[in-house]
């Protein structure tokens, strides 16, 4: 995959992509990523990004010159990459957003201001909007590493074959099991017993208990959207009850 980023902070990239995961898939391959800033892309002698509201009003609007002829550079003549504006009033991220996203071979991300971007550039040339939730951030820059750490870690290889994508407990709609490691006793607190246990189909019992237990405690919503087999449904009839 290779991801295209627009920003006005490009330095907010180095980073996330100069350590950890991403440096290992982006040197293995899996991944390249190309940060642009929006202001090498004016003509202006003051290299002019924003400017003042039509109407009125506080703040400055991100202009929409710069920012169309840095995708239609980057883009070439694929009609079919995903162009993704992060904003406030994007379709809300999620787990199966990022599956969707995990799918495509190019993406590229349009980091806003906090304070708006010309609405031309939603309408001719975004061809998605995403939101990581209802608070209000400075730009888009933070959003965006949200997006592709959640698209790049579902990418074959990127986290290596002990830990599996598909064993995070939203991709099925829940939340974790609780973990634990040695000691088996810290400062008086003790392991389950049942993990110390040795015994594979009681350890797997207990685990699935407590994913419906924390998920009915903590986010009980998810529940009616997970995907339960027959008897996680009868387990969380029970639990309901108790
Ligand atoms: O608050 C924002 C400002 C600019 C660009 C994106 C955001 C945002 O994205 N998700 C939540 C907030």
């Amino acid at each position: 995959m290779h991801i295209d980023i627009l920003t006005l902070f490009p330095e907010m990239f180095q980073g996330m992509f100069g350590s950890g995961i991403f440096k290992r898939a982006i040197d293995q391959k899996l991944v390249s990523v190309g940060i642009h800033n929006i202001r090498d892309y004016t003509h202006d002698k003051h290299h002019s990004v924003d400017d003042y509201p039509y109407g009125g009003g506080a703040g400055m609007v991100l202009k929409p010159e710069p920012i169309f002829e840095a995708v239609e550079s980057i883009k070439g003549e694929s009609a079919t990459v995903p162009i993704i504006l992060l904003t406030p009033q994007g379709r809300l991220f999620s787990q199966q957003v990022a599956q969707e996203l995990s799918q495509y071979s190019h993406l590229i991300l349009i980091c806003g201001h906090y304070e708006g971007v010309d609405e031309r550039v939603r309408e001719h040339l975004a061809t998605d909007e995403l939101s990581i939730g209802d608070y209000v951030l400075s730009g888009g820059e933070l959003a965006a590493m949200v997006v592709i750490d959640a698209v790049v870690r579902l990418l074959p290889g990127v986290l290596g074959s002990a830990a599996s994508p598909l064993d995070d407990s939203h991709v099925a709609g829940l939340l974790e099991y609780p973990q634990y490691t040695r000691p088996a006793i810290y400062r008086g607190w003790s392991v389950p017993e049942v993990l110390l246990s040795g015994n594979h189909a009681q350890i797997a019992d207990w685990r699935r208990e407590q994913v419906i237990l924390r998920t009915l405690e903590r986010r009980p919503e998810l529940l009616d959207k997970a995907k339960l087999s027959s008897e996680e449904k009868g387990l969380v009839q029970k639990l309901r009850q108790s």
